[in-house]
C-alpha cells in the first residue's frame, strides 16, 4: 500500500475490530454476535474514539509541562464534515478498520451512510475554520477551536417543485459519539441586569455588574487529530444549559408548567445556528449568541492563565486569540470586564493586555454584511460593555484627533459609534481598534480592505495590516475524497505529498508521460462515473460521464452569479434548437447550494435552474448534448463527491466582492480548469497554475468600479446584443413556468431596471466566449488532460498547512509542541 499507515505511533495494542465489539456490548447495551452496519459504525466510533483521546490527554498535559503559548480560535461556525473516515485516516487506522468490516460484509462507504454531518456553518467561513484545525493538529500546535454545539445545524433544503424548501437538521437526534458532554463545572453566564459603581479604598471608581438573568454554559468536546503525528487537539462547543432546574420562586407559587418554560427559554441560546451569510438580522437572540460563547470562552482562558500563576502583563505572552470574522469580537470589551472589574487591574494596563491579545479576520467587504449591533440593544443586554465601549471609544478618538489635526471628518469616520437614525456600534471598528493583527483572505481583498474599506484606519495603524490567502486541508479535500488521484499521486511521489503538498510540483514533468495522462484521465472518470450514479439515484436522470462536468457549487448569493451560467446555459439550449445539425461537445452542468431563507432573490435563482433543467432535461432535441442537474441539500458530503468529479469549476463572482473563495481550491487541486473572474484567490490560482492553465474572464476590479462611475446601463446591453435579449426575454415570459409569465420578473427587473448591481449583463459576452473556448479544448484530450495535471501540480501553495505556518510566524508566535 502506497500510504503505509505504520508510520502511525500507536497507543492501543488490541485491535481495532475487538474493541469496536466490545463497545458494542458494555457502551451500546447492544448484542454484538451479528451487528448491522449501525452497530458496526457505533463500535468503530467508540473505538476509535478511545484512541484519539489517549493522544488528547497526553498532549495537553505536555501543553501545561512545556509552558507552551495557546492559541484560541473563536468562531461561531464550524463545518467538519464527516468525522469517522477523515479519523481513521489521521489516526492510521484505516486498513484495521476495512478488516473489521470486511467480517460482516460492510464497506466503509455503506457504514459512512450511518454518520450525520453536523452543519454548524454555513459556508465559507465555517469551512476555513475546520481546514484550520485540521492543520493546527498536523502541525503540532497548541490551539484549541471554540464555538457552539447548536442543536440544529444549518437547515436541511429540499427542492419542491422546483422551489427550495428549508427542513430542520436535528443532528443530534440519535446522540453523537464524536461530542463529548462535559456536564461538571458549568460557567454561569450573566444578560442584562445593571452596573453597579463603588469606590475602592484608594478611591478608584470600579464597577461591578449585578443581577439579570444567568444561563450556563456546558462544553462539549469533539477531537481534532493530526495526521499521522500522535497530536490530537479539541474544539470546545458551548451549549447553554439552564441556570436552575425550576424557578423556584414560580414552582412554589404552583406554577410548575412556567417554570419549566422558563428553563426552555436558557436552552433557546443554543437551540440554532443562523442560516445567513450576509446582511446579519441584528436579532437579540443572535449577540446572545455571540456573548454567551465567547464569555465562557473566555473564562476558560483566563481559568487556564490563572493556573500559572503569572502575573497579568504576561497573558498576551502566553496566548492568542484569533477572532473569526467580528462574530466575537464582543471578547474584547469581555475581557477588559474581566481585567477591570475582577482583577481590578486600571485601564491602562487592561488595555495593553488587549491589544496584545487579539488578532481579527475579515471575510467580507459587501457593505451589508459589516455586523453593527444597535447600541440601545447592547445598552440593555450588555450594559457594563456598552459602557467599556465607550470608554474605548472615547480614548481611541482623542488619539485620533491629536495625531490627524487637520482631518476634522475621520474621528467620526472612524468612531466605533455611527450616528444615524439609530446609534449602532460597528463591530469591524471595535476589532479593528482591540486588535495587534487584521488580516484579509486573498491578496485582492486585503488590498480592497487597504484601499477601500478600512483606508482610514490603515493611517491610523498601518502595521496592523496583513494578508494571509486562505488555505484547504489536502487531507479532506485530495487524499480523502480522490483516493483514485491520491494513489496514483503516491506511486510516483510517495506519500509526503499529504504533508508537504509542495511535493505536487514534481508532477509537472509527468504532463508529458503519456502512460500518466492515461492513468489520470481513468483516475477522473472514475470520479464522474461515482457522481453520475449518485445523480441518478437521487435526480433520477441519466448524465453521461464523457460530457464535460460542469460545477457551480456554492451558496447561492446575486454576487457569486449563479445567474450568469443560468442565462448562458438558456443561450446554448437556443442555440441547440435553432441549429439541429451543429455538433456540440456534450455537457453536463451541476449546481448545488443553499440560499439563506430570507433572501428571496437567491431563492428565486433557484427556482429559475430548476425549471430551466425540467425544461432542457426533458428536450429530446438535445438532451444527448445538454443537460442541468440541480443536487439537493449541498453540503461537506456532497462536495467531496463534486470535487473530484469535475471538468469545469464555476468561480464566476463580480469582480471585487469574493473574499478569496476556497471551493475554487478545492477544485483546481482536483485537477479541474477553472472559469472565473479576476476575483479573491481566482487571482492567485491563475499565477500558480500557469495563465494557460486557466480561464479568466470578464472585467476586473478596478474595471467594475469604472464603468459603475462612469454610469452603466444594462439596457443597452439588452438592445445591442441579440442572443442574450432572447434569454432575458425568456426569462421574463412564461417559457419556463407555463401559464405563469411573471414568475421570474424579480430576476428580470434586477437586471435591468434595478441596475444590474452585480454586473452580470455585462460580463455576459466574456463569458459565453470562454465558454466556447473551454468546449473545444476539452475535446483535444491530450490538451486537455495536460492542464489537468498541471493545475493539480501548481495548487501546492492552497494547502491550510502554509496558510497556518504563515499566521504562525507573522501574528500568533505559537511553536508546534515536539
Ligand atoms: C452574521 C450575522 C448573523 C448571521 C450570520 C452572519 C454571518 C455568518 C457567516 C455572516 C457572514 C458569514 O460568513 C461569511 C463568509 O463565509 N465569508 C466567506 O469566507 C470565506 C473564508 O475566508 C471566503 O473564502 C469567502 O470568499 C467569503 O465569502
Amino acid at each position: 500500500e502506497p500510504l503505509a499507515e505504520s508510520e502511525a505511533p500507536q497507543a492501543r495494542n488490541s485491535a481495532l475490530g475487538e474493541d469496536a465489539l466490545w463497545h458494542i456490548l458494555y457502551s451500546l447495551g447492544r448484542d454484538n454476535a451479528h451487528p448491522d452496519k449501525h452497530k458496526c459504525y457505533w463500535g468503530l466510533v467508540l473505538a476509535v474514539r478511545d484512541r484519539m483521546l489517549e493522544k488528547w490527554a497526553s498532549v495537553q498535559r505536555q501543553y501545561y509541562e512545556n509552558d507552551d503559548k495557546r492559541l484560541y480560535y473563536l468562531s461561531l461556525e464550524f463545518l467538519p464534515g464527516k468525522f469517522l473516515r477523515e479519523n481513521l485516516l489521521s489516526l492510521g487506522l484505516e486498513s484495521e478498520a476495512h478488516t473489521f468490516l470486511r467480517k460482516y460484509s460492510f464497506s466503509l462507504d455503506q457504514i459512512m451512510d450511518v454518520e450525520c454531518e453536523p452543519g454548524l456553518g454555513n459556508g465559507g467561513l465555517g469551512r476555513l475554520a475546520s481546514c484550520y484545525m485540521d492543520s493546527m493538529a498536523t502541525l503540532g500546535l497548541p490551539a484549541f477551536g471554540y464555538g457552539i454545539r447548536y442543536s440544529y445545524g444549518l437547515f436541511r433544503q429540499e427542492i419542491r417543485n422546483g422551489r427550495q424548501v428549508e427542513m430542520p437538521d436535528n443532528w443530534l437526534h440519535e446522540g453523537n459519539h464524536w461530542l463529548i458532554p462535559r456536564p461538571h463545572g458549568l460557567y454561569p453566564i450573566r444578560f442584562y441586569g445593571t452596573v453597579h459603581e463603588w469606590q475602592d479604598d484608594d478611591g478608584t471608581l470600579r464597577h461591578d455588574w449585578r443581577g439579570g438573568d444567568i444561563v450556563m454554559a456546558m462544553a462539549n468536546d469533539m477531537y481534532v487529530p493530526g495526521y499521522r503525528n500522535g497530536h490530537v487537539n479539541c474544539i470546545r462547543l458551548w451549549e447553554a444549559r439552564p441556570h436552575k432546574e425550576f424557578v423556584l420562586s414560580s414552582f412554589n407559587a404552583g406554577d410548575y408548567i412556567g417554570s419549566v418554560q422558563e428553563k426552555i427559554k436558557d436552552e433557546n441560546i443554543s437551540m440554532v445556528l443562523y442560516p445567513s451569510d450576509d446582511a446579519p438580522e441584528g436579532k437579540t437572540l443572535r449577540l446572545k449568541q455571540q456573548y454567551f460563547f465567547v464569555a465562557a470562552t473566555m473564562r476558560d482562558l483566563v481559568r487556564r492563565f490563572k493556573k500559572l500563576n503569572k502575573p497579568w502583563d504576561q497573558l498576551p505572552e502566553k496566548n492568542v486569540v484569533q477572532l473569526n470574522e467580528t462574530h466575537p469580537s464582543i471578547a474584547i470589551p469581555e475581557l477588559m470586564r474581566i481585567l477591570l472589574d475582577e482583577e481590578l487591574i486600571c485601564w491602562e494596563d487592561s488595555w495593553f493586555i488587549c491589544q496584545k491579545l487579539f488578532a481579527y479576520t475579515n471575510h467580507t467587504i459587501l457593505p451589508e454584511a459589516l455586523e453593527t449591533w444597535p447600541v440601545e440593544l447592547m445598552e440593555r443586554l450588555l450594559p457594563r460593555h456598552m459602557q467599556i465601549i465607550y470608554e474605548i471609544n472615547r480614548r481611541f478618538l482623542e488619539d485620533v484627533r491629536l495625531h490627524f489635526r487637520d482631518e476634522p471628518d475621520l474621528p467620526s469616520r472612524v468612531s466605533l459609534i455611527s450616528d444615524g437614525p439609530e446609534k449602532v456600534v460597528r463591530m469591524s471598528h471595535l476589532a479593528i481598534v482591540g486588535s495587534f493583527s487584521i488580516n484579509g483572505v486573498s491578496a485582492l481583498h486585503t488590498q480592497i480592505l487597504r484601499d477601500r474599506v478600512f483606508h482610514d484606519f490603515i493611517r491610523i495603524f498601518p502595521d496592523r495590516f496583513n494578508n494571509k490567502t486562505n488555505g484547504i486541508t489536502p487531507r479532506r479535500w485530495l487524499r480523502q475524497c480522490n483516493v483514485s488521484l491520491s494513489w496514483l499521486l503516491s506511486e510516483h511521489l510517495g506519500c509526503d505529498w499529504v504533508t508537504d503538498l509542495d511535493q505536487l510540483e514534481r508532477i509537472r514533468e509527468l504532463a508529458d508521460d503519456e502512460e500518466f495522462r492515461h492513468d489520470w484521465e481513468q483516475c477522473r472518470l472514475t470520479n464522474k462515473k461515482r457522481l453520475a450514479d449518485h445523480i441518478e439515484k437521487r435526480n433520477g436522470i441519466t448524465v453521461n460521464p464523457h460530457s464535460i462536468f460542469d460545477v457551480q457549487a456554492k451558496r447561492f448569493h446575486e454576487y457569486k452569479r449563479q445567474l450568469l451560467n443560468v442565462l448562458h446555459i438558456i443561450s446554448l439550449y437556443n442555440h441547440l434548437r435553432k441549429n439541429p445539425e451543429v455538433m456540440m461537445q456534450p455537457r453536463t452542468f451541476i449546481f448545488g447550494g443553499k440560499a439563506a431563507p430570507s433572501y428571496w432573490m437567491a431563492k428565486d435563482i433557484i427556482y429559475l435552474i430548476n425549471c430551466v433543467a425540467r425544461r432542457i432535461n426533458s428536450d429530446p432535441h438535445t438532451r444527448n448534448v445538454l443537460k442541468v442537474i440541480f443536487l439537493a441539500n449541498y453540503n461537506i458530503s456532497l462536495s467531496q463527491l463534486l470535487v473530484p468529479a469535475t471538468d469545469v469549476s464555476e468561480q464566476i463572482s463580480t469582480a471585487g466582492y469574493e473574499a478569496s473563495g476556497t471551493g475554487n481550491m478545492k477544485f483546481a487541486l482536483n485537477g479541474a480548469l477553472t472559469i472565473g473572474t479576476r476575483d479573491g484567490a481566482n487571482i492567485e490560482i491563475g499565477e500558480r497554475v500557469g495563465q494557460d492553465n486557466i480561464y479568466l474572464f470578464g472585467l476586473c476590479e478596478q474595471e467594475v468600479l469604472d464603468m459603475r462611475n462612469r454610469g452603466y446601463d444594462p439596457w443597452e446591453l439588452y438592445k445591442n446584443d441579440g442572443e442574450l435579449r432572447e434569454v432575458l426575454d425568456m426569462i421574463n415570459s412564461d417559457e419556463f413556468t407555463p401559464g405563469n409569465p411573471t414568475a421570474f420578473s424579480g430576476i428580470f427587473n434586477s437586471l435591468l431596471s434595478g441596475g444590474d448591481r452585480f454586473m452580470v449583463l455585462a460580463d455576459y459576452r466574456a463569458y459565453a466566449e470562454t465558454h466556447q473556448r473551454i468546449a473545444h479544448e476539452f475535446g483535444d484530450r491530450e490538451l486537455w488532460i495536460r492542464k489537468s495535471i498541471l493545475n493539480t501540480a501548481g495548487m501546492g501553495f492552497f494547502s491550510s498547512d502554509r496558510a497556518v505556518r504563515e499566521y504562525m510566524d507573522d501574528i500568533w508566535g505559537v511553536k508546534p509542541d515536539v
